[in-house]
């Protein structure tokens, strides 16, 4: 999940609860300070996190789970529905098992994951001996490819205290 607008740290916990309740069990991530990759020049950093569902029997495929997280991504985090307006949250599935796909709506693993820092670090910190199912690479062995900088992780809490 990633968000660099509109009170970052609140969209990712509304989201963590709306995962939670997706889920039978769900475990998270640090939380992320990130340099924005890609897209408009001046866009401010980025919190990014990584979580590992066991979903509901509800949702028995990949498909039906990235529908109820782009529900979640309408539901909690488009706060701006303006042409043009940007998007407060990203909620993106990284992978399901080893489950290969590649149709329109759903690629997986995620097309990007395996170049972007800000991926991998939280996927590392989290599910440390996973591997891409198809190239066989870790995340945490990924990540030492392509370094740390601009990645760093923070104490922010997923809870208000
Ligand atoms: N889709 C296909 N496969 C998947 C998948 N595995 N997970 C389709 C999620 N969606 C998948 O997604 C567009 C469509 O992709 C979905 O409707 C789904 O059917 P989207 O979320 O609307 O598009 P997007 O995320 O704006 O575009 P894109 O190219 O996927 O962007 P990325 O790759 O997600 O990158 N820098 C930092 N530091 N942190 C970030 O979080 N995020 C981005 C967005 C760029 N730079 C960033 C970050
Ligand atoms: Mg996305």
């Amino acid at each position: 999940m990633g968000s660099n607008l509109d009170d970052p740290l609140a969209q990712l916990r509304r989201a963590a609860a709306g995962l939670e309740a997706l889920a039978r069990t769900t475990r998270f991530s640090s939380i992320y300070r990130t340099e924005p990759v890609g897209g408009p020049a001046g866009q401010g950093a980025y919190l990014n996190a990584v979580a590992a569902l066991e979903p509901h029997p509800a949702w028995s495929t990949p498909e039906a789970l990235l529908d109820a997280l782009l529900a979640v991504e309408r539901a909690q985090g488009r706060v701006r529905r303006e042409r043009w307006g940007p998007r407060t949250l990203d909620l993106d599935l990284l992978a399901w098992g080893p489950s290969l796909r590649s149709s329109a709506g759903l690629t997986l693993p995620h097309p990007r994951m395996m170049e972007r820092a800000f991926v991998l670090a939280p996927l590392c910190e989290l599910v440390p001996e996973w591997r891409h199912p198809r190239s066989g690479e870790g995340a945490c062995a990924a990540l030492e490819r392509l370094g740390c900088e601009g990645v760093q992780r923070t104490r922010l809490a997923w809870r208000p205290r």
